[in-house]
Protein backbone atom coordinates (compact mmCIF):
# COMPACT_ATOMS: atom_id res chain seq x y z
CA UNK A 1 0.00 0.00 0.00
CA UNK A 2 1.33 3.29 -1.05
CA UNK A 3 1.70 5.46 1.71
CA UNK A 4 0.92 9.56 1.81
CA UNK A 5 2.35 12.28 4.50
CA UNK A 6 0.19 15.00 5.49
CA UNK A 7 3.06 17.02 3.98
CA UNK A 8 3.05 15.68 0.02
CA UNK A 9 -0.56 16.47 -0.77
CA UNK A 10 -1.20 18.91 -1.89
CA UNK A 11 -3.12 22.06 0.86
CA UNK A 12 -6.58 21.75 0.64
CA UNK A 13 -6.47 17.84 0.94
CA UNK A 14 -3.75 18.26 3.98
CA UNK A 15 -6.02 21.19 5.44
CA UNK A 16 -9.14 19.03 4.88
CA UNK A 17 -7.63 15.72 6.96
CA UNK A 18 -6.16 17.54 9.61
CA UNK A 19 -9.57 19.06 10.07
CA UNK A 20 -11.07 15.64 9.92
CA UNK A 21 -8.93 14.22 12.69
CA UNK A 22 -10.91 16.06 15.83
CA UNK A 23 -14.51 15.52 14.05
CA UNK A 24 -13.29 11.68 14.82
CA UNK A 25 -13.50 12.73 18.84
CA UNK A 26 -16.78 12.28 19.66
CA UNK A 27 -16.47 8.21 18.25
CA UNK A 28 -13.51 7.72 20.61
CA UNK A 29 -13.83 6.76 24.55
CA UNK A 30 -13.65 10.36 26.59
CA UNK A 31 -9.97 8.92 28.46
CA UNK A 32 -8.33 8.90 24.76
CA UNK A 33 -10.51 12.39 23.59
CA UNK A 34 -8.41 13.86 26.37
CA UNK A 35 -5.09 12.44 25.78
CA UNK A 36 -5.49 13.47 22.15
CA UNK A 37 -6.62 17.08 23.20
CA UNK A 38 -3.51 16.82 25.55
CA UNK A 39 -1.07 16.13 23.37
CA UNK A 40 -2.48 18.89 20.61
CA UNK A 41 -2.35 21.50 23.31
CA UNK A 42 0.40 23.86 24.01
CA UNK A 43 2.33 23.46 26.85
CA UNK A 44 0.72 26.23 28.99
CA UNK A 45 -2.79 24.64 27.55
CA UNK A 46 -1.49 21.38 28.64
CA UNK A 47 -0.52 22.81 31.94
CA UNK A 48 -4.17 24.52 32.34
CA UNK A 49 -5.64 21.48 31.79
CA UNK A 50 -4.07 19.09 34.16
CA UNK A 51 -4.64 22.16 36.85
CA UNK A 52 -8.67 21.92 36.27
CA UNK A 53 -8.14 17.88 36.21
CA UNK A 54 -5.97 17.36 38.70
CA UNK A 55 -8.42 19.76 41.06
CA UNK A 56 -11.59 17.94 40.13
CA UNK A 57 -10.26 14.38 40.61
CA UNK A 58 -9.95 15.10 44.73
CA UNK A 59 -12.68 17.77 44.87
CA UNK A 60 -15.40 15.11 43.42
CA UNK A 61 -14.28 12.76 46.43
CA UNK A 62 -17.13 13.92 49.05
CA UNK A 63 -19.64 16.76 49.61
CA UNK A 64 -19.75 19.18 47.08
CA UNK A 65 -17.79 18.42 44.27
CA UNK A 66 -16.80 21.65 43.22
CA UNK A 67 -14.68 22.42 46.12
CA UNK A 68 -12.55 20.64 48.05
CA UNK A 69 -12.76 19.75 51.71
CA UNK A 70 -9.51 19.29 54.33
CA UNK A 71 -9.60 15.23 54.00
CA UNK A 72 -9.42 16.26 49.83
CA UNK A 73 -6.59 18.91 50.14
CA UNK A 74 -4.59 16.36 52.57
CA UNK A 75 -5.09 14.03 50.02
CA UNK A 76 -4.32 16.36 46.66
CA UNK A 77 -1.08 17.69 48.76
CA UNK A 78 0.25 14.15 49.35
CA UNK A 79 0.02 13.04 45.87
CA UNK A 80 0.49 16.04 43.79
CA UNK A 81 2.61 18.09 45.73
CA UNK A 82 4.62 15.60 47.84
CA UNK A 83 6.75 17.39 50.58
CA UNK A 84 6.64 20.74 49.08
CA UNK A 85 4.43 22.29 51.52
CA UNK A 86 6.33 19.93 54.45
CA UNK A 87 4.80 16.92 55.36
CA UNK A 88 1.27 16.30 54.21
CA UNK A 89 0.84 13.65 57.40
CA UNK A 90 1.88 16.18 59.76
CA UNK A 91 -2.11 17.49 60.98
CA UNK A 92 -1.18 20.92 62.04
CA UNK A 93 0.61 21.26 58.54
CA UNK A 94 -2.90 20.47 56.74
CA UNK A 95 -4.74 22.77 59.25
CA UNK A 96 -2.28 25.96 58.51
CA UNK A 97 -2.41 25.25 54.85
CA UNK A 98 -5.98 24.83 54.35
CA UNK A 99 -6.80 27.71 56.74
CA UNK A 100 -4.38 29.97 54.65
CA UNK A 101 -5.88 28.61 51.77
CA UNK A 102 -9.77 29.45 52.59
CA UNK A 103 -9.63 33.48 52.00
CA UNK A 104 -13.43 33.29 51.57
CA UNK A 105 -14.16 31.54 55.38
CA UNK A 106 -16.54 29.18 54.08
CA UNK A 107 -14.40 25.77 55.44
CA UNK A 108 -13.77 24.65 51.64
CA UNK A 109 -10.92 25.34 49.15
CA UNK A 110 -12.84 26.03 45.55
CA UNK A 111 -10.60 26.45 42.31
CA UNK A 112 -9.75 29.79 42.93
CA UNK A 113 -8.20 29.28 46.53
CA UNK A 114 -6.09 26.41 44.84
CA UNK A 115 -5.34 27.95 41.97
CA UNK A 116 -3.42 30.75 44.14
CA UNK A 117 -1.57 27.65 45.93
CA UNK A 118 -0.54 26.55 42.63
CA UNK A 119 0.97 29.67 41.44
CA UNK A 120 2.42 31.13 44.68
CA UNK A 121 4.15 27.64 44.20
CA UNK A 122 5.08 28.64 40.70
CA UNK A 123 6.23 31.54 41.60
CA UNK A 124 8.31 29.87 44.13
CA UNK A 125 9.92 27.54 41.82
CA UNK A 126 11.00 30.38 39.44
CA UNK A 127 12.29 32.24 41.51
CA UNK A 128 14.67 29.15 42.73
CA UNK A 129 15.69 28.37 39.57
CA UNK A 130 16.64 32.12 38.27
CA UNK A 131 18.59 32.53 41.67
CA UNK A 132 20.90 29.42 40.94
CA1 LIG B 1 -13.21 28.75 50.55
Amino acid sequence: MHKTSLTSLPPPLSHSLTLSIPSLFPLLPQSLQFFLHLVTMSGIQQAMSLLISSFHKYSGKEGDKLTLSKAELKELLQAELGEMLGKASDKSAVDRIFKDLDSNKDNTVDFKEYVTLVSCLTVMCNEFFVKK
